[in-house]
């Protein structure tokens, strides 16, 4: 199939499985087209399957808001023309399904049909979405998509408590290549970024304050009161500043190591013990499921689809949102016995490889024939 991918090109999960989804299709011998405004950031091999298409807005001081939606669904149009593109999967309801509607109309006009798939990805709907500026638009789109997936059963749920939905949703949820995540223990070189005695604690997000990068700090700040310990910071956002003045109040500044927003995802999991994601609503979690893979057991709320994908007792353990006092308890419990933490870090990539890559993206290859098959 030719197969438009239109995504945010950004560091966020969204735009990390779209960008992972089209590159295994790419494998699968199909040929697929990202439509954006920029190179996604896990976008790193172009060929002769997978070819990149730049958005641009031009700036036009007559706007205040300069028209992206606008141009997107005119890129998508002339695209679709241009290389025949037999369908268009778009990731984050916001503007995208919307873009990719308007696209399909203009399309129609000159007897094109491109059937448009959309996959919810989670702030498009719990956060963003809802707000009354934006929901008319995101419910029309959503129920004009020819077919509706969330990555989750939370976020097929919330979309139905949230919109009124007229259109089926499936769940296909995140996925993950295993084969990326499957490092030995040995090679790691965890000794550049701690002692030996000293427990390494990673957090990756992009730092807003759905995530609750505070609690992080407050669960790492008790961890290290009992036993010798380190913190990994990932990502950029919002908080930033606030976290480091944070650290800097609890003196704790020397034993918290920031990255900013980094492409070695893989290698700062590799040498991790344990993960945190204690945030306020996550649709999955793409992030923990990630650590799981590298064999990084994680310490997670129990909000949203993170129990579908943290196991509490097995891969890691749940909490209810801002319980600092239990997320630290069980982090101590999975670190302070080695052989208790090597149960965990074994049961992690266990639980992980429900979420083989190799699983899930039939399920979308499937949707799209589906697709295809009712036009
Ligand atoms: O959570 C973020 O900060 C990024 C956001 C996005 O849209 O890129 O992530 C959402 O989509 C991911 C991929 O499906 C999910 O794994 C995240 O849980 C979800 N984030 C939230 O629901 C807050």
């Amino acid at each position: 199939m030719k197969i438009g991918i239109v995504c945010y090109p950004t560091f966020g999960g969204s735009g990390v499985v779209a960008t992972e989804l089209g590159l295994e299709l790419s494998k699968r011998g199909h040929e697929i087209h990202f439509i954006t405004y920029n190179l996604p950031v896990r976008l790193e091999l172009l060929s002769n399957h997978v070819h990149y298409h730049e958005v641009t807005v031009p700036e036009y001081p007559l706007f205040h808001y300069q028209p992206y939606e606008l141009a997107l669904s005119s890129k998508l149009v002339d695209m679709v023309k241009l290389h025949k593109i037999e369908i268009l999967h778009v990731h984050y309801a916001i503007p995208h399904a919307y873009a990719a509607y308007m696209a399909k109309k203009m399309l129609i006009e000159e007897n094109i049909y491109v059937p448009i798939v959309t996959t919810l990805h989670g702030t498009d709907i719990t956060l963003v979405g809802s707000h009354p500026f934006y929901k008319p638009a995101v419910t029309f789109s959503i129920n004009k998509s020819d077919a509706v997936t969330a990555v989750s059963k939370s976020l097929k749920k919330d979309t139905q408590r949230l919109f009124d939905i007229k259109n089926k949703i499936s769940v296909v949820p995140n996925f993950i290549d295993l084969d990326k995540y499957n490092h030995g223990f040995t090679d790691c070189q965890r000794e550049i970024m701690a002692n030996e005695d000293e427990k390494i604690i990673t957090h990756i997000s992009n730092l807003r304050e759905v995530k609750r990068v505070q609690d992080v700090i407050s669960i790492f700040y008790n961890i290290q009161k009992e036993i010798p310990a380190k913190l990994m910071l990932v990502g950029e956002g919002p908080e930033r500043e606030k976290i480091e003045w944070r650290c800097q109040q609890l003196g704790i500044t020397d034993k918290v190591i920031f990255f900013g927003k980094s492409n070695e995802i893989d290698k700062i999991l590799c040498f991790s013990d344990l993960f945190l994601l204690p945030s306020q609503t996550e649709s999955f979690g793409l992030a923990a499921l990630e650590a799981m893979a590298s064999r990084v057991p994680v310490i997670s709320s129990n909000t949203g689809g993170i129990p579908e994908v943290n196991t509490h007792g097995v891969s890691g353990f749940l909490s209810n949102v801002g319980d600092v006092d239990d997320m630290t308890k069980n982090a101590l419990h999975v670190l302070s016995d080695e052989s208790r933490l090597h149960t965990f870090k074994n049961n992690a990539r266990q639980e992980s490889l429900k979420y083989d890559i190799h699983n899930i993206v039939p399920q979308y290859e499937a949707i799209y024939e589906d697709t295809l098959a009712k036009c």
